[in-house]
């Protein structure tokens, strides 16, 4: 079993920030939904949680950063889809992505959930999205578990 099992989480009382690249727009647009009803199933009140769309993956960190900087919320969510391509380009986006958001998470000391595939083909992209992983109700649950961590232990 390589996906993650989330049981019984509530979420009530948490304040989510929700940040989705839209490049690869079907397939993010999915798992925006699948992370949404997640946050919904655990109880996520959704005057607490405040979703906003950036172009590609690259925009994510600066959002991030934003919300963390507001200092008003117990986790951001971080979601989009890096599709390899002909050239390095996906190895800079992904390099990028993940270096920034780990330093957010650190500098800001706030949880920032990595929901961002990187896929060798749409393929397998499909298949963490919309197909049998849904990798978005996964990033919204464990935003849920580390933010109720979080509150815990502060
Ligand atoms: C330009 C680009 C490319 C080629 N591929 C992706 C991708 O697979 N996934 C993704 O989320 N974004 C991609 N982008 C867009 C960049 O992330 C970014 O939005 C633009 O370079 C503008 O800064």
């Amino acid at each position: 079993m390589k996906s993650n099992q989330f049981e019984g989480l509530n979420g009530a009382g948490l304040k989510v920030a929700v940040v989705t690249a839209r490049f690869n727009q079907v397939l993010t647009d999915a798992m925006l939904e699948d992370c949404l009803k997640a946050l919904e199933t655990a109880q996520v009140a959704k005057e607490d949680i405040v979703s906003v769309r950036v172009p590609g993956s690259f925009e994510l960190p600066i959002m991030a950063m934003a919300f963390a900087s507001q200092k008003k919320f117990d986790v951001i969510v971080c979601m989009g889809i890096i599709i390899k391509g002909d050239t390095k380009h996906d190895h800079y986006i992904a390099d990028g992505v993940t270096n920034g958001l780990q330093r957010i998470a650190m500098d800001h000391q706030i949880p920032v959930i990595f929901g961002v595939l990187t896929t060798e083909n749409r393929e397998q992209a499909e298949v963490r999205s919309v197909g049998g992983q849904k990798k978005g109700w996964e990033a919204g649950m464990s935003a849920v578990e580390m933010g109720n961590l979080m509150k815990s232990i502060r």
